[in-house]
């Protein structure tokens, strides 16, 4: 796209609020925050074999994973904007037990689920990280918020997005109304529209999955993994093997290019290994927004209902014709 004028993020979300009007007030003041967050994970993470940030922290989390400095700093960072912004009642994040309830956001409207910082076992070795965020409307603002207000179905999310700490710095999100992506210009410290309106290619010839686990898999899973190898030069088959090991630079190469990404079930992970409330969701809502699909084998990821903060779903999520050929094959 040649580019006559630079679009700011905050320029298009001012623009979305003549056209949306629910995207006014708190949650354009939420997307902020989010921005600012990003900027300054973003500052870190550049810098992060200067300013001693690698390595680990030394404790783990909810999740049993080896916290990495950097996961603990980008959490904070959200947690404290989120705080300081009154914008969100709270604030559900893969790096805390709990929730985190926002001192000023008694009376805010807006529930944030987020991984900080996704991917992280690649900091150490400067590969492609990420922050993902989903944002929900708690039900009844009349009423002290309840399990029901944290624990709604993907189908409810109001927003939902990611950054991505690659080779340029990228926020890309949806708030039902399309998929457009922010290249983050460091000269002027500005997101700008670099990728308006994505749209995901039916079909791809990638798949992303850790064939490590390959034996562990759902029987249909192997078996399409290996129609993926066999040789059918008229369907481009076989197809390319693309994993980096984090979710989000996995997805986004396959969200421009046409692709599949899986995390099945495995024997260490009876229920798979992603995070409903705050990987599988958002990155579901944005690939259906884009034109893809998303599922956990047997149902739309978004309709699943949720019963614990943490809880982990298989996920396979990519282009719509390989999603569905992924589906035929588990019968
Ligand atoms: P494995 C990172 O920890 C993550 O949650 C995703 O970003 C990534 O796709 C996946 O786990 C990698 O898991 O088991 O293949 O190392």
């Amino acid at each position: 796209m040649k580019k006559n004028n630079i679009i700011t993020l905050n320029q298009f979300i001012s623009d979305q609020q003549n056209q949306f009007p629910f995207v006014k007030g708190s949650l354009s003041k939420i997307f902020r925050d989010i921005q600012l967050a990003a900027k300054m994970i973003n500052r870190d993470v550049r810098k992060a074999g200067l300013i001693d940030v690698l390595g680990n922290f030394g404790e783990t989390n909810i999740q049993g994973e080896e916290q990495k400095k950097l996961d603990v700093i980008s959490n904070d960072v959200f947690l404290k904007l989120m705080d300081f912004g009154g914008d969100c009642v709270c604030v559900v994040s893969e790096e805390n037990d709990d929730i985190h309830w926002c001192p000023n956001g008694a009376d805010a409207k807006y529930i944030l689920a987020i991984d900080p910082l996704d991917g992280s076992s690649n900091i150490d070795v400067n590969a492609s990280i990420g922050s993902i965020f989903s944002i929900y409307k708690r039900l009844s603002p009349d009423k002290p918020v309840s399990k029901e207000d944290i624990l709604q179905k993907g189908t409810a999310q109001v927003a939902a997005g990611y950054v991505i700490y690659g080779t340029a710095t990228m926020l890309v999100y949806t708030t039902g109304n399309g998929v457009n992506g922010f290249t983050l210009d460091d000269s002027i410290q500005e997101f700008c529209l670099s990728h308006p309106d994505i749209k995901t290619p039916e079909t791809g010839t990638i798949f992303s999955l850790n064939e490590g686990n390959l034996n562990e898999f759902p029987q249909g899973v192997i078996d399409y993994i290996a129609w993926c190898k066999e040789s059918n030069k008229e369907e481009q088959r076989p197809y390319s093997a693309r994993y980096i090991g984090s979710l989000i630079a996995d997805f986004h190469r396959n969200l421009l290019k046409g692709g599949i990404y899986l995390y099945p079930s495995t024997a260490k992970a009876p229920n798979g290994k992603l995070r409903l409330l705050y990987e599988c969701n958002p990155m579901a809502f944005l690939v259906e927004q884009a034109g893809g699909k998303a599922t956990n084998g047997s149902i739309r990821i978004m309709e699943i209902e949720p019963t614990d903060l943490h809880q982990r779903s298989p996920i396979i999520i990519g282009s719509n014709n390989m999603v569905n050929k992924v589906i035929e094959m588990l019968g």
